[in-house]
Order: structure tokens, then C-alpha cells, then sequence
């Protein structure tokens, strides 16, 4: 039976522009959206911006904006990355819109029951937009953003997160949200196993810069900026006034909701945002992914350390498809990767253009050598065939990007050995050589199927090669008119 998923990514912060870790997680919640939909099921793919946090007005107010003004330019700069990467996503939310105003407000006064009143000193680093604790510093530093985090005292809101210890306990032994990888979610069980404490979730309107949601109610203290962020995945839907929307794709318990995050945020997708969704009585995500961070030089990419990857640069030379085939095919979910254009470039010219895109030049030259028309009458290969779609959905079952992406590799070489075994060129029977041709043919046209999530483009480049129209799926019995189109995979200058 076809599914319905409600998909999201986390929102970035848009205090800088855009880079490769977030294009490794749109890219990976797209794959996973678009392979879904391959699958004849129902998606909706949310992705957005988290613009009302501390970070976005200092960065604003360093550059002497306003940071209205200035979150909406980086807003649509996002956007823009958004469109570059080939994200086909279904609507994107800025948490400054009305519709998440509305919503952050009612789910405040939902789970008001646990929201108390308290005086609290703390250390804080607006980088992280989170508290620390004194022994997690470094010489007196944020251990990830090397600056000094400030002394915070001040009368806040509190969330009562340690009512949530037995139940979110269970929660995770039961699997009812399912965090993937199983590396992760030992993390996160060791979290909650060390003692949930309460904590705060508002700021004097002060400290905010006077930029955030107000608390309801109490015109002193606007909203901490993660209790507004982690909201949007339902305000988007609009949870503020219960819209269809909402109903169909949260509120309804047959809907299946993912959310892929990067592991620096897993406690508040984890352990916040579950305990914040028990109190206001909405129902829990299904699934939590949880990707590792892409490295260059063994560090964490940021602006402030000045050691960003130009993107820009990497697709006008290599091209969209290839970015999103490498990252998909080298990092796996459970680890960190470093990245690295040499590698790009080697997996670039072995395993693309020597090999998928070799393929496709090979078998429509010996198609057209027989008058370009070919009538599929045969699959050689649909053992084979059959297998690799196993593999593949067993892989998309954990989020193994990679192993599906060494799935259809596999069946790029099967398809080749097939091609270099029988010698189809110098065969003479016709039925013989239409039976190998068809099979070849058949071949790619499932690999166009199966590289679609990953390199959407070259998969309907694939398609117009082999005359696929109108996504047809059965092929035995009809007849195709392939097409000669410029290599896939280009010659690097
Ligand atoms: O955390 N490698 O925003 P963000 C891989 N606004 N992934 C990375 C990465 C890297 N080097 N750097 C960041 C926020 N990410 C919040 C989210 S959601 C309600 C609010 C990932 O811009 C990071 O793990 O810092 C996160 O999933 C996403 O990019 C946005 O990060």
C-alpha cells in the first residue's frame, strides 16, 4: 500500500550564506523524497529558514542592517541554493511568517502546564544558541565555535523537561521514534539515561536584540529560539489553525513523519521537540535521521573559520548531478567525511563517465547500427535486475545513500560484462542480437529509474536517449527509438 511522508529538513540559521553541510542534508532529504515518490508513495517535503535567532541579528547588526531586511536577502539566497542544488521541495517556510507566528503561540499555550517562571544563571554561546556547562568548554571557549560564551542571569520561562525522563525513555526503547542510524540513537539514550533537566525557553527581549516571538502574554520576553524553530515543522502545515494541512499530513496518525538533522542537533530533535510535542498533546515524528558533518581539513565547515568549499565553483565544472552523486555516494550516514575534489573528480571519471555514461554511448551505437529502433523482447537480465532492486530498497530502508548508490553501479557492470561476454556486435542471428539489445536496453532503462533520486537530470537525459516516454514501466512487447545525445559525462578540460 503507497504511503503518505512528511518529510522535512532542519532550517538553517541564516546568519551566514549557505554551505556544504547544508547542501549535503538537502540533498540527502531530497534523494529521499524523490526516491519515495518513485515508489508511487505521497510526499510533502518541507524545508525553510530559522531566522529568529540571536545569531541573525548580531550578524545583521555587525553589518549595520536591519535585520529584517537582512534575514530576507539570506532568505532568498537560500532559496536561491535551494533551486542550484535541484531540490524539489514542496514548501519552504521562514519562521518571520504569520502562520508560524500563530502557531509557535498556540503550542506555547498548549503546553503551558509545563511552562513555569524561574531565576537563572548560566553560560551561553549565541553560536550554538544553546546553554553550556563549564566543563564543556575549552580554555574558556565553546569547544565548536572558539568564542567566549556569555554570562547569562535573568528571570526566564522554563520547560519542564524532566516530567518527559520515563516517557521518552520508553519512547526510545520502543523504537516509537526511530532514530537511524543505531549509532545515534545510543547517544541519545545515554542522554536521557544521565538525567533530563528543565530548561529555558525564553530571553528578556534585551538580550534578543528585540527580535524574536513575543511570549504570550508577557511583552518582556520573546521566545528562545529553539523552542520557535523546532514548531516549524508543524506551523508550516498550519498548526495554528488546525488547516487541512495539518490534519493530513501531521495530525493523522497514518501519515509517516521524518525529520533529517545533522548530529550537532540531535538532542533538541531527540529530546526537546518529542517532550515539547507530549505536553501540547500532538502526536510524535516517526523517524529521526541523522546525518554526520562533512569536514574540510578535519574541520567543522563555518564561515568563521574561513574554510568553506565554493560550490559555485564545483558544479559549474562537474555540474549539479555530479554533486549530488557524490556526496550521496561518499559519505555514509553513521560517520563524518571530509571532503575533497580529487576524489570528486576520480569517482567522476570511473564510475560516471567511464562507466554509466559509457554505457548509455555503447548501447545506443549498437541500437542504432541495427536502424535505431528496437522492439524489447527479452530480459537477460532480470534476475539480476531483480537483485539490485533489492539491494537498492534495502539501502533506502536505513538511508544508505551510498549502498544504493553501489547498487546501481553494480548493475552498470553487470550490463557491461553482458555487452563485452556475448560480443553482441558480431552476432549475426537476429533474434539472438535483438534479445541481447533489448535486454542492454532494458538495463538502462532501470538504471534511469535508479539514479533518478540521486542525479535527476541525467536520468531524464537517460530517458529521452532511450525514447522513454510518459514514465512508462512495462517495456516487454513495445517498441523504442533511441536517440545519440552528448555524452553524459563530458571530458574534463
Ligand atoms: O542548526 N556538515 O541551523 P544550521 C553536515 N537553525 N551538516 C552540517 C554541517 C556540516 N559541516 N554544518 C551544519 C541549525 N550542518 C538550526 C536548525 S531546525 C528546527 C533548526 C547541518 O544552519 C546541521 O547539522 O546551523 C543542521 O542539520 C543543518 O545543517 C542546519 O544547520
Amino acid at each position: 500500500m503507497n504511503k503518505k511522508i512528511y518529510i522535512t529538513t532542519a532550517i538553517p540559521y541564516v546568519n551566514a550564506n549557505p554551505h556544504l553541510g547544508h547542501a549535503l542534508e538537502f540533498i540527502q532529504t531530497d534523494c529521499a523524497a524523490r526516491y519515495n515518490r518513485l515508489k508511487g508513495n505521497e510526499v510533502f517535503f518541507l524545508t525553510g529558514a530559522d531566522e529568529n535567532s540571536l545569531k541573525n541579528a548580531l550578524a545583521a547588526e555587525k553589518e549595520g542592517r536591519l535585520v529584517e531586511e537582512f534575514v530576507e536577502e539570506k532568505r532568498a539566497i537560500f532559496k536561491d541554493f535551494l533551486k542550484l542544488l535541484n531540490i524539489d521541495n514542496t514548501d519552504f517556510i521562514s519562521t518571520r511568517e504569520p502562520r508560524h507566528f500563530e502557531g509557535v503561540k498556540k503550542f506555547w499555550q498548549a503546553a503551558e502546564k509545563d511552562i513555569y517562571q524561574s531565576d537563572y544563571q548560566g553560560i551561553y554561546c549565541v553560536g550554538c544558541e544553546d546553554f553550556l556547562k563549564e566543563e564543556e568548554l575549552i580554555d574558556g571557549l565553546c569547544p565548536i565555535h572558539k568564542t567566549t560564551p556569555q554570562l547569562v542571569s535573568e528571570k526566564n520561562y522554563f520547560f519542564r523537561l524532566s516530567n518527559f525522563q520515563k516517557q521518552l525513555e520508553e519512547i526510545y526503547k520502543n523504537d516509537v521514534i526511530k532514530i537511524i542510524p543505531e549509532n545515534r540513537k545510543q547517544e541519545i539514550e545515554s542522554f536521557i539515561a544521565g538525567g533530563l533537566k528543565d530548561f529555558s525557553i525564553s530571553r528578556s527581549k534585551q538580550r534578543a536584540h528585540n527580535w524574536g516571538i513575543e511570549v504570550p502574554n508577557d511583552d518582556e520576553q520573546v521566545i528562545y529560539v529553539w523552542f520557535d524553530a523546532l514548531c516549524n515543522y508543524i506551523t508550516a502545515l498550519g498548526y495554528g489553525n488546525n488547516s487541512p494541512l495539518y490534519r493530513a499530513w501531521w495530525a493523522d496518525s497514518s501519515t509517516e513523519v521524518w525529520h533529517f538533522i545533522g548530529k550537532d542537533i540531535s538532542k533538541f530533535h531527540c529530546i526537546y521537540w518529542p517532550a515539547m510535542l507530549l505536553s501540547a498533546d500532538v502526536r510524535l515524528p516517526s523517524k529521526i535521521i541523522i546525518h554526520g558533518f562533512i569536514t574540510v581539513n578535519s574541520q567543522k565547515i563555518s564561515k568563521s573559520l574561513g574554510n568553506s568549499v565554493d560550490i559555485k565553483n564545483i558544479i559549474d565544472k562537474f555540474g549539479i548531478d555530479v554533486l549530488r552523486y557524490y556526496l550521496l555516494r561518499e559519505f555514509s550516514l553513521a560517520q563524518d567525511g571530509d571532503f575533497s575534489e580529487k576524489n570528486l573528480q576520480e569517482r567522476y571519471e570511473k564510475e560516471l563517465a567511464n562507466g554509466l555514461g559509457n554505457l548509455l554511448n555503447r548501447v545506443v551505437a549498437l541500437i542504432e547500427r541495427q536502424g535505431g529502433k528496437i522492439k524489447i523482447e527479452k530480459n537477460l537480465l532480470e534476475n539480476v535486475i531483480n537483485e539490485i532492486w533489492k539491494k537498492y530498497d534495502e539501502a533506502f530502508l536505513e538511508f544508505r545513500f551510498n549502498q544504493g548508490a553501489e547498487a546501481f553501479l553494480q548493475l552498470v557492470g553487470e550490463t557491461d560484462a553482458l555487452v563485452n561476454q556475448t560480443q553482441v556486435w558480431a552476432i549475426d542471428d537476429v533474434e539472438q542480437k535483438n534479445g541481447i539489445l533489448s535486454s542492454l536496453w532494458i538495463s538502462l532503462a532501470n538504471l534511469a529509474d535508479l539514479i533518478s533520486p540521486y542525479m535527476p537530470e541525467i536520468s531524464g537525459k537517460m530517458k529521452q536517449s532511450l525514447g522513454i516516454k510518459n514514465n512508462d514501466k512495462e517495456f516487454l512487447g513495445k517498441e523504442f527509438e533511441v536517440k545519440r545525445i552528448p555524452p553524459l559525462f563530458p571530458k574534463l578540460n
